[in-house]
């Protein structure tokens, strides 16, 4: 008989990921740099996804931070409670805050989004899913290009020019022998531009494209040596929903003149892919974040936060 586990407390950061994600692999780097501790709950990579749209509400990407009933979605979001949690080491040091986040937002959208077509190409699909059950990568295909309607397709020939550039820009930055891509402090910038990178490591012959770029590839040796932070311990779905429904979402409010109302039915969709609308009611709003409360029947009542960048918030 397995011993009954604890459940984490209310305010512990539970990361719902898994571990090919590069997006998880941000979000673990960023619990690395600032040494915080984490439970983990391992989410599936392609839907169905019962037990993650229980506590989003429909949201779908990987990952996502709990906080006993609260969810914060993306991690442009989850670097800002990590920021606001243990503010040093700085995701974004005052003297390279702007560019940082600016840098961040190109390698998340951008090269993130040249990467995957690149390492998608056959010989790095084919390396991406050695050892995977032999349907899964076709399921995957499908998966992704039902969550990627109506985006741009990026050919792998057209992928593979653009990365070029993109690693000489980045190769460029380190050509004065700094050791972070914007000097001497680690920030946002170094892990937002490193995981789409790390996924190219991981497709077999198409990771030579990184050969050539000797000063990147040892930035990269530095990112890794950030870990992951402390993994506190493991939790499934039904126990982050379980410490969900035993937890009181945090106060948010909505700021005056952003062209909602408190307590307003309104829904928060991604702009860009896996645009499945999440619905709940207004309680936070500012220029920078949006709050829902859902009451669900699983994880009772719990608030879903999203950035307001690359976010479409839409009265109900
Ligand atoms: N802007 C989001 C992007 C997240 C993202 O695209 N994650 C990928 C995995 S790396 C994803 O969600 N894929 C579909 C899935 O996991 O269901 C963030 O910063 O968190």
């Amino acid at each position: 008989m397995s011993e009954p586990t604890s459940l984490p407390g209310q305010d512990d950061l539970v990361l719902h990921h898994y571990s090919s994600s590069p997006f998880a692999e941000k979000a673990r780097l960023m619990l690395g740099l600032k040494g915080l501790a984490w439970h983990s709950v391992t989410v599936p990579m392609v839907m169905p996804k019962p037990d993650v749209t229980a506590l989003t509400g429909g949201y779908r990407r990987t990952p996502f931070l709990q906080v006993g009933a609260d969810i914060y979605c993306d991690t442009a979001l989850i670097a800002e409670v990590l920021e606001a949690r243990r503010p040093t080491p700085s995701l974004y040091p005052a003297a390279m805050a702007g560019q940082a986040r600016a840098l961040a937002q190109w390698a998340d959208t951008d090269l993130f989004w040249t990467a995957l077509p690149y390492a998608m190409q056959p010989a790095g699909a084919t390396a991406l899913f050695a050892g995977a059950p032999p349907d899964m990568l076709k399921i995957f295909v499908a998966d992704r290009k039902a969550m990627s309607e109506g985006m741009p397709q990026v050919r792998g020939l057209d992928a593979g020019a653009a990365l070029m550039q993109y690693l000489d820009w980045l190769s460029a930055m380190l050509a004065d022998g700094r050791p972070w891509l914007l000097g001497d402090e680690t920030s946002i910038a170094d892990l937002s531009v490193y995981h789409p990178l790390w996924f190219i490591t991981k497709t077999g012959p198409l990771a030579e494209i990184l050969q050539p770029h000797e000063a990147l590839r040892a930035w990269m040796g530095r990112v890794a040596a950030v870990g992951h932070g402390e993994r506190a311990g493991k939790l499934d779905g039904a126990g982050a929903i379980a410490l969900a429904r035993a937890s009181t979402p945090r106060s948010a409010s909505v700021a005056a003149g952003m062209g909602f109302d408190a307590g307003q039915p309104v829904t928060v969709t991604p702009y860009d892919y896996a645009r499945d609308a999440v619905a709940g009611t207004l309680v936070g709003l500012d220029h920078r974040t949006v709050t829902l409360a859902r009451d669900d029947e699983r994880a009772g009542r719990v608030h879903v936060h999203f950035p307001r960048i690359r976010y479409t918030l839409k009265a109900a």
